[in-house]
């Protein structure tokens, strides 16, 4: 009984420790977005970002004016963010940099 309890506390760690939020390298950032005028340009500022390699979430607030973008450290760069904002154009700056 205490070798299953302990096989199963192995489990359970390794879900959350494996899990795709705490997985190495995963980083998030706020961007400013600017140049959104109504509620259709917000998916458009969503879906530039998540169109890019290494992006794996991406919440766009039109009422606050950013976009929280979560991504794989090395495969997406800030940059290349608000250069794909930018192409569908609107402007972005870096707000928060939440490492
Ligand atoms: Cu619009």
């Amino acid at each position: 009984m205490k070798f299953l309890l302990s096989v199963f506390a192995l489990v359970v760690f390794s879900f959350v420790a494996f899990s795709p939020l705490h997985a190495e390298g995963l980083k998030s950032v706020t961007l400013t977005v600017e140049g959104m005028t109504c509620r259709l340009c917000t998916p458009a500022v969503k879906k530039a970002l998540s169109s890019l390699e290494g992006v794996k979430s991406v919440d766009v607030s039109f009422k606050k004016k950013e976009a929280h973008v979560e991504y794989e450290e090395g495969k997406a760069s800030v940059e290349g963010m608000i250069k794909a904002v930018e192409e569908a154009g609107f402007r972005a700056s870096l707000k928060e940099d939440n490492r």
